[in-house]
């Protein structure tokens, strides 16, 4: 890797330390919040909307960007963090989280907040929304992409395997989707809820291009996203191993998290983590 390209890295991973403490700071203002999926799914945030993606903040409506989904809603505390720190809105509004009328509901809106495509939050329905997304974009001829982050729980809808069929049907290779396999869901592991394993074979079953990674390593994102489409004609899913509640050690893989009703002692912990993963990446 040259200079450049680590000197690229640590900014990515600063910001990914910022993400993660803005998505903290919204748990500290709400008191709770869907901790666990947010923080398994930042490092892939943070990549998409600091380097991969073409957006404009200041005109988030520009008919030109590329499309982000975030198919699994419950992970909004991910988003609203990253749309904060790339300049979407000012990051005072994070301190409104869980506050009535707050521009930051339990799951995203995309009539409250710039940046937010379309609302999610009933799991099963992004995929269907991205792909029709991505159809457009190609029946309008334009280089635009669209992005998608899902939970490895949320494959349980069998409505995303009507969408992966259709995506595929209609070759839809300007698509890339995330899978953020922290093989945890809700009340348990996957494998035990409702397993879909062995889950790359699934998705090449369907007619998709799979790759797996880890989904917290930012050169090995940056590497599947510079890669689209793996294989022309196919769209592509990235199968992204990720550990639920990645950062702080004392929630790291535990199920409990998943929904985090914060203590004033674990919050502190947070800070005091999330402040030392800072100050060991040295830019
Ligand atoms: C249609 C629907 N059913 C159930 C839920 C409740 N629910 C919220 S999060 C969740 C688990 C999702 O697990 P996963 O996709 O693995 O996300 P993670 O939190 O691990 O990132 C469930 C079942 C929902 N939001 N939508
Ligand atoms: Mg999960």
């Amino acid at each position: 890797m040259s200079s450049t390209q680590s000197a690229d890295v640590k900014r990515l991973q600063k910001a990914a330390v910022e993400v993660r403490k803005n998505i903290v700071r919204m748990v500290r203002a709400g008191k709770q919040g869907h901790g666990g999926g947010a923080l398994s799914a930042a490092d892939i945030l943070t990549t998409l909307y600091f380097e991969v993606m073409r957006v404009r903040p200041e005109e988030p409506k520009w008919p030109g960007r590329d499309r982000f989904v975030l198919s699994a809603g419950h992970k909004c505390l991910a988003l609203y963090a990253t749309l904060a720190e790339r300049g979407f809105f000012d990051k005072s509004v994070l301190d409104t989280y869980g506050a009535m009328k707050s521009r930051l509901p339990g799951h995203p809106s995309m009539h409250k907040l710039p940046g937010v495509e379309t609302n999610t939050g009933a799991l099963g329905h992004g995929l269907a929304i991205a792909g029709g997304m991505a159809l457009s974009a190609k029946i309008d001829k334009t280089d635009i992409k669209t992005y998608v982050v899902m939970g490895d729980g949320e494959l349980a809808e069998g409505s995303n395997w009507e969408a992966a069929a259709a995506c595929s049907m209609f070759q839809l290779d300007n698509m890339l989707v995330f899978v953020d396999r922290n093989g945890l869901q809700i009340g348990g592991r996957t494998v035990d809820i409702m397993s879909y394993e062995p889950l790359a074979e699934r998705w090449a079953a369907f007619g998709w291009s799979v790759r797996e990674i880890d989904g917290h390593d930012i050169p090995q994102i940056l590497d599947a996203a510079a890669s689209m489409p793996f294989e022309p004609g196919k769209p592509s899913v990235v199968i992204a191993n990720t550990v639920k509640s990645r950062g702080l050690s004392f929630a790291e893989g535990k199920v409990e998290y998943h929904y985090w009703k914060a203590t004033a002692e674990e919050l502190e912990q947070a800070e005091r983590e999330l402040a030392e993963a800072e100050r060991s990446i040295s830019v």
